[in-house]
């Protein structure tokens, strides 16, 4: 008879998923004292709420009374087209390239859930995708997923680092994984080549300088000593994962149509962006990522790589 921990692995991995690992639930000492030092030197910049429910972010029991594991998954997002740098476009990365993770993991996460709570009942279960205070590059490693790399982003040996995470916490007792073992070595590829300089030591980020949050997260005018250096991204970054070796020789083709990209998503033009209305805005971008810079913040963005190219001239 299979044991109820190979039969949530195989109900995930059944449900699309290309990694499942379990952690035991248990408080993040080390990472909780990271976590709050990154905060104090004010890395998060505007983005408050990692400030908040610091306590919970430290310990799942916190937010699941009674958690005992953690299940954490992987799904691979990567699709076999390479970013273009052509004159007069921009980029976005590859993460918004199609529809929005979120909805897609949280639905197939949901039904992962109901499965569990009526195999089991009595047990409580929470699930999470980016928005909760849940520290999940952490689990992801505890959850012998991947590795944290120098980047930040967590590396699974199988298919690199192009993978996004979900995680149930579960008051379920499961067998647990090995956690997984750091393979960057001496490799700095990603700290040297972001073009801001946001990677101000191996494993540790400066948002602030990240193009990633600078035009995602961030609002109002750009650092123009910054923005001069987005290299064309108007919506996230990718160049730390894009020089990434494990990427390079790892990566594979995402079986998710729903990751595949939009029309004019690979190299938008950054005229007819500049010129883009509410209309066009919400049509385009109905159910994908890039809703959340809003209209403004993608013309802010655009704006900025538009006066980059005009200097470099
Ligand atoms: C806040 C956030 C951001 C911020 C900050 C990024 C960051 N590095 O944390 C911004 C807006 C910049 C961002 C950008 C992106 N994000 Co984001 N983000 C998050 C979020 C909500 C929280 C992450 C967090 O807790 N940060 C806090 C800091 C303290 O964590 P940390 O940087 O990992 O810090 C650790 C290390 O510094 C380590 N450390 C410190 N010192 C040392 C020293 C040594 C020697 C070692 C080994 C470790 C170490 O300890 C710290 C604590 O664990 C998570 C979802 C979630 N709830 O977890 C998604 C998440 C991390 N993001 C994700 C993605 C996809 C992205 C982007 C790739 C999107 C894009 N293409 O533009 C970029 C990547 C940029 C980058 N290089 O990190 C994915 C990552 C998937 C993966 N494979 O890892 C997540 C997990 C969302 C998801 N559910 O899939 N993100």
């Amino acid at each position: 008879m299979e044991t109820l921990t190979a039969r949530v692995k195989a109900r995930a991995l059944a449900l699309g998923f290309t990694k499942v690992g379990i952690a035991e639930a248990a408080p993040l000492e080390d990472h909780a004292l990271r976590l709050h030092e990154w905060l104090s030197r004010g890395y998060q910049g505007s983005m408050q709420w990692m400030g908040r429910n610091e306590e919970k972010r430290g310990d799942p029991r916190r937010v699941l009374p009674g958690c005992r594991s953690v299940i954490v998954v992987a799904m691979n997002y990567y699709t076999d087209i390479a970013h273009r740098e052509e004159a007069g476009k921009g980029r976005i990365s590859r993460y918004a390239w199609g529809d929005d993770y979120h909805d897609l993991l949280s639905n197939r996460l949901r039904l992962l859930v109901q499965w569990l709570l009526e195999e089991n009942p009595g047990s409580e279960a929470k699930l999470y995708v980016d928005t909760g205070p849940v520290m999940e590059k952490v689990w992801a490693e505890r959850a012998g997923i991947g590795w944290e790399g120098k980047h930040t982003n967590v590396i699974t040996p199988e298919v690199g680092s192009w993978v996004f995470l979900g995680e149930i916490l579960t008051t379920l007792s499961l067998e647990r994984d090995e956690p997984a073992a750091d393979h960057c070595g001496d490799c700095a590829l990603c700290i040297d080549a972001c073009p801001t300089g946001a990677l101000v030591e191996p494993y540790v980020l400066d948002s602030r300088r990240c193009i990633s949050y600078l035009t995602i997260e961030h609002k109002g005018p750009i650092d123009p000593e910054i923005g001069r250096n987005f290299d064309g991204w108007v919506y996230g970054c990718d160049t730390c994962q894009d020089v990434c070796p494990w990427n390079g020789k790892f990566a594979r083709p995402t079986v998710e149509e729903a990751f595949m990209p939009r029309d004019g998503n690979i190299a938008p033009d950054l005229q007819t962006w500049r010129n883009m209305g509410p209309e066009e805005f919400r049509a385009r971008f109905k159910g994908s990522p890039v809703t959340r810079t809003r209209l403004e913040g993608l013309k802010r963005n655009v704006r900025e790589v538009v006066q980059e190219g005009d200097t470099a001239s």
